[in-house]
């Protein structure tokens, strides 16, 4: 099932190939299926088996020639991110992280997005996208520090070409839109893609995001998981039509895609990342998805939603499903699983001995680039922290 008819989502060249800073290059339909009906494009169903939708046909050519290799590749980024993930849930545990928010539940939405950009695109994240994270290469113990405390981000963004971990909510969306509007401006044919949540949607922020990309044709694609919750506030409160319906009145085309398999994440991402690549704008693409755990490590779901809910997602479970594919299709052995159960060992170990040899900062850091040259606030904030560190010097022994 899909959003939009097929003829409507056919890729069209626009003239030159090129992102118009203009906005008047825009050549896709905007407009959903008729009907109120809600799409879902699903390649892969829970019980892991194929589906061939023709209605689907145009996302599903992107993942055609897909080898056993690469359906490998995905299961082992979506198995080792979610090792990583309860790695750090537990050193959160033990007292050795802050804080932690986890993505379990939301490996393939990450995954098949990640997967689908290209080195030289832009990512935008917000602060559970360590799936994404782990495709762009940015090395996973890098993710922690912000979590312990120890530093602001942890990672070079330019290095990756994968934005700092950004809390305040939708926020990223323009700095995105931003961005893909100086990529076209450059003439570049790579595209730019911004993560946030169904609560983000609710932010001014997203809507301006989306109007300025959609004016300015900007290179963008719009990845919102929505994984049903907000913390404490449930989707249904967060929208009164299905988020990927938003696109439409902004003027570009909008997509849910089922969240919980990894082909469909990929494909339809695929699908998005060319089209503005082409030139032909943004596009929303609502990853629904499920949060497995609790909003973060200070969070305690059981105060606002019932277990039931979790145990039907549980069903859908992302890992499970390609397991169940892989398995069926004879693409992996148990050879291959024992392998990848031992290098999730492997990278489990190497988490918590990296976050327990990680530094403390220097206490006066924090007053460090505050200004560019100095503020005399600053200075006195800092003389004042200064008198106070003094005052525990004989408790410390020091
Ligand atoms: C501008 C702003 N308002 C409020 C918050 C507090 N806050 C942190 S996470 C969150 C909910 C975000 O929900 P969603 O966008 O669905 O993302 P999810 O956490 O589910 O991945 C809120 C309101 C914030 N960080 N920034
Ligand atoms: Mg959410």
């Amino acid at each position: 099932m899909t959003v939009e008819s097929t003829a409507a989502r056919k890729p069209r060249r626009s003239a030159g190939g090129k992102a118009s800073t203009t906005g008047t290059k825009r050549t896709t339909r905007t407009t959903a299926k008729k009907g109120s009906e809600t799409q879902l494009v699903q390649l892969l169903t829970p019980e892991g088996k194929r589906v061939k939708n023709a209605a689907d046909a145009e996302y599903a050519s992107y993942v055609d020639g897909i080898t056993a290799d690469e359906l490998r590749a995905l299961y082992r980024d979506m198995v080792l991110t979610r090792r990583f993930d309860a790695e750090a849930t537990s050193l959160q545990r033990q007292g050795e992280l802050g804080l932690w928010a986890s993505l379990l539940g939301q490996e393939a939405a990450q995954i098949g997005s990640g997967r689908a950009t290209r080195e030289d695109d832009y990512v935008f994240p917000t602060y559970r996208e360590h799936g994404v994270a782990w495709c762009r290469g940015v090395d996973p113990t890098n993710l922690l520090g912000m979590f312990r405390g120890v530093n602001n981000g942890g990672w070079d963004p330019n290095g990756n070409n994968f934005h700092l971990y950004t809390i305040v909510i939708g926020s990223q969306a323009l700095h995105a839109t931003g961005y893909a509007m100086g990529v076209a401006k450059d003439g570049a044919d790579s595209a730019v893609i911004a993560y946030f949540g169904d609560g983000a949607s609710s932010q001014g922020d997203v809507s301006e995001a989306f109007n300025f990309a959609a004016v300015y044709n900007a290179p963008v694609v719009f990845f919102c998981q929505n994984n049903q919750w907000a913390i404490s506030e449930s989707n249904e409160k967060q929208t009164r039509v299905p988020l990927y319906q938003r696109a439409q009145g902004f003027g570009f085309p909008g997509v849910r895609v089922d969240g919980n398999d990894v082909l469909a994440s990929l494909a339809v991402t695929r699908w998005a990342l060319d089209r503005a690549r082409r030139g032909e704008g943004p596009a929303l693409i609502e990853a629904f998805t499920y949060r497995m755990g609790a909003h973060t490590t200070s969070d305690d779901p059981s105060r606002y939603r019932h277990d039931d809910e979790r145990a039907a997602w549980e069903a859908k479970d992302p890992i499970l499903r390609l397991r169940r594919h892989l398995e069926a299709d004879g693409h992996a052995d148990e050879a291959f699983f024992g392998e990848l159960e031992a290098e999730s060992e492997a990278l489990g170990r190497r988490v918590r001995e990296v976050v327990r040899a990680m530094p403390d900062p220097d206490r006066f850091a924090v007053f460090e680039n505050v200004y560019a040259d100095g503020h005399a606030l600053v200075d006195e904030e800092r003389a004042q922290f200064a008198a106070y560190q003094a005052s525990f010097a004989d408790s410390e022994g020091v």
